[in-house]
């Protein structure tokens, strides 16, 4: 597959979840509908939509039915951009531009933002846990307890929690490798673990599923960091030069720019050998791990 047909996947899986969301989150008339507006102003407005393309696409390796699969993708998008309003905030990175557009806050104001995140977090099990995402009772309180995991104290809010300690306090490779797993690797995991459950997947392709999310999930954030150091801001769609400006040890600072991009080709090689069991059919699973560590934003 070319450059070029993958990105037109990428962009057909991401219009099919976006009509997910735009169902999802219907505006109405009720006095509290600027709520609902501000949620889809942080869920509607771009983004390249890559976890949701996880869950599309390991949830194809065993044949789950498309519908589901794009229900649990919008649940987890939907938790994606609550962390991305919470995180803008003022009283976490107080950050101006997201996705190219100004963030959540700056276009609703701070306690709206912060209801919107509150709500798309909620909003998110709710549509897990509905008939409609699966009819087996079973495998909807397995999606619950995956996401409710990789979304807590053990997972993206406990890594944010280090990721703030990270602010004062210099932390080394080891420490570094734990924060970012958990900041952003988890919820990375969870998307391509949620197309194994969904599809009742033997022990062995879960363990395989998993093994390239956690690669993956580390050459993205080595990617970020990249970017943040010289990706143009037009381009990345938010402020950059961040981590340096709040004296943060990142894998950029740690590794210098060449080892680090050095490193995110040997992750993404490495993720992709833990799909050999699924053959051609993880072929879309091997050329998003090319287009993490490739990416301009
Ligand atoms: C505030 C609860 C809470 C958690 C925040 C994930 C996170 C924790 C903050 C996001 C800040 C950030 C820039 C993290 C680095 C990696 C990351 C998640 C980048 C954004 O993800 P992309 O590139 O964004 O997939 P798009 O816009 O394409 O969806």
């Amino acid at each position: 597959m070319t450059v070029t047909d993958f990105l037109k996947t990428l962009g057909n899986s991401a219009d099919a979840v976006n009509l997910t969301l735009e169902r999802l989150l219907q505006m109405h008339d009720d006095p509290e509908a600027e709520l609902i507006e501000a949620m889809r102003y942080a869920v509607l407005d771009g983004g390249k939509r890559i976890r949701p393309f996880l869950v599309v696409t390991s949830a194809a390796l065993f044949n789950v039915k498309h519908e589901r699969a794009l229900r649990v993708a919008a649940a987890v998008e939907m938790v994606h951009c609550y962390s991305l309003v919470h995180d803008d905030l003022p009283a976490m990175d107080d950050d101006q531009l997201r996705r190219g557009q100004p963030t959540c806050h700056v276009r609703f104001g701070e306690a709206t933002a912060i209801l919107a995140g509150d709500a798309l977090l909620t909003k998110a099990f709710e549509v897990l846990s509905d008939e409609k995402t699966h009819p087996d009772a079973n495998v909807r309180s397995d999606l619950v307890l995956a996401l409710a995991r990789a979304a807590g104290p053990e997972g993206m809010v406990g890594g944010q929690m280090l990721d703030l300690i990270a602010e004062s306090e210099e932390l080394n490779m080891p420490e570094i490798t734990r924060l970012q797993r958990m900041k952003t690797g988890m919820l990375i995991a969870v998307a391509c673990e949620a197309g194994a459950i969904l599809g009742k997947a033997t022990p062995g392709a879960k363990h395989a599923l998993h093994a390239y999310a956690h690669d993956l999930g580390l050459a993205f954030q080595i990617a970020d960091d990249l970017l943040d150091v010289e990706g143009d801001e037009k381009t990345v769609g938010k402020k950059t030069g961040k981590d340096e400006e709040a004296g943060k040890a990142t894998f950029v600072s740690l590794l210098g720019v060449e080892r680090a991009r050095e490193q995110a080709g040997v992750l993404a090689g490495q993720a992709c050998d833990h799909l050999d069991l699924f053959g051609k059919k993880a072929d879309s699973l091997r050329n998003l791990a090319a287009f993490v560590i490739n990416r301009q934003a």
